[in-house]
């Protein structure tokens, strides 16, 4: 049963499909409640909003990096960039709650956040404050992404790397580009640790410092994981500055090369349900625990249920949902 205050998903899904703002924002409010009935309204739509762009379509791009990094200054760079060329944009900010600036530091005062001030319809952005990211990323953002992608061509997610929160990007990005500041000791413990493995590009920002990026980008391009030891991509390095808007066409080209590389040797539909498979069980537990996940075959068995379905995988999770809730006997 779907309640009186909550919007018909049918109906919200079509709005958002021809990229309503006013759609877009009641979606993603719909998304972030965690009560049972507004789930059940959730998973119909997002079993509606799903279909041909499921696995071929649109970009979703994971931009994350320490603070300060200038990863809100790049992506506004970005934007005007796309803008121009005529693609749409979506933007989700995940702001971790535990940022040591946000205790009232001095760093806060020069935050940049990326905002839409030209009433552009082709932009739209949501700033997600306060999310638990003890160690990664809320579940409610991998579904917001993709309510996003379905009505703009390309979907950002920018979160602050903080370890945990890269591993999980790389769980709901296509591409991941990871944003590196000069002679930072986070570029240089983030060489030391496992985590360099994740990124797909990385951005040496604020290039107009000078040597101190150079190096910064030469340290980061002898360690980034070499061409053989994973698939055909080459890890790509660049420098650039949001400030002095130079290197950004560069870093867009490795961006649309990063897709075009994951289509053509077919790994986008690929990682896309896997990465499905992932959020889809975390939703699940979240939601029903482990008991409520046995219920619908357990790992495995909803492993089986969403790669066999490649067009209609949100709908499985909206069957599998309802197949829970009906053996808990629980209505909403
Ligand atoms: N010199 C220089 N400063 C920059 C550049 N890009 C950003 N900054 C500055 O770096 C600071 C942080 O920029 P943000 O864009 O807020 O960085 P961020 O990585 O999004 O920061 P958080 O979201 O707080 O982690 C600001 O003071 C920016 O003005 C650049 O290209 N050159
Ligand atoms: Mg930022």
């Amino acid at each position: 049963m779907i309640l009186a205050n909550l919007p018909d998903p049918e109906q919200l899904a079509s709005r958002i499909r021809r990229g309503e703002r006013a759609a877009v924002a009641s979606g993603l409010n719909l998304l972030d409640n965690k009560r049972g009935e507004a789930r059940t309204c959730s998973a119909r739509l997002l079993a509606s909003l799903s279909g041909d762009r499921w696995l071929n379509e649109g970009h979703l791009i994971g931009v994350t990096g320490p603070p300060g990094a200038g990863k809100s200054s790049l992506v506004s760079a970005m934007i005007r960039a796309w803008r121009l060329s005529g693609r749409t944009v979506g933007v989700l900010a995940v702001d971790p709650s535990s940022r040591p600036e946000l205790g009232g530091g001095a760093l806060l005062g020069d935050r940049i956040r990326i905002k839409n001030t030209s009433h552009d319809e082709g932009l739209f952005i949501r700033s997600l404050a306060n999310r638990n990211q003890m160690g990664g990323v809320a579940t409610e953002v991998w579904p917001m992404s993709w309510l996003m992608l379905a009505c703009f061509d390309i979907v950002v997610i920018e979160t602050v790397g903080v370890g945990q929160t890269e591993i999980e990007i790389a769980e709901i990005a296509d591409t991941v580009c990871y944003v590196a500041q000069p002679a930072s000791g986070d570029a240089i413990q983030y060489l030391k640790s496992g985590i360099i493995e994740i990124p797909d590009i990385f951005a040496v920002n604020k290039s107009d410092l000078g040597a101190a990026a150079r190096k910064t980008a030469a340290e980061i391009g002898r360690s980034a994981p070499r061409q053989d030891r994973r698939e055909e991509w080459d890890y790509p390095v660049c420098l650039v500055s949001a400030t002095m808007n130079t290197g950004i066409k560069e870093l867009q080209e490795h961006i649309d090369r990063h897709r075009g590389f994951l289509a053509s040797s077919a790994l986008l539909g690929k990682l896309r349900v896997r990465h499905h498979s992932a959020w889809v069980i975390r939703l699940l537990k979240e939601e029903f625990g482990t008991f409520g996940l046995e219920l619908v075959g357990g790992l495995t068995g909803i492993g089986e249920r969403l790669s066999g379905n490649r067009s209609g995988q949100f709908q499985e999770y909206d069957l599998m949902r309802q197949h829970i809730l009906s053996r808990f006997k629980l209505s909403d």
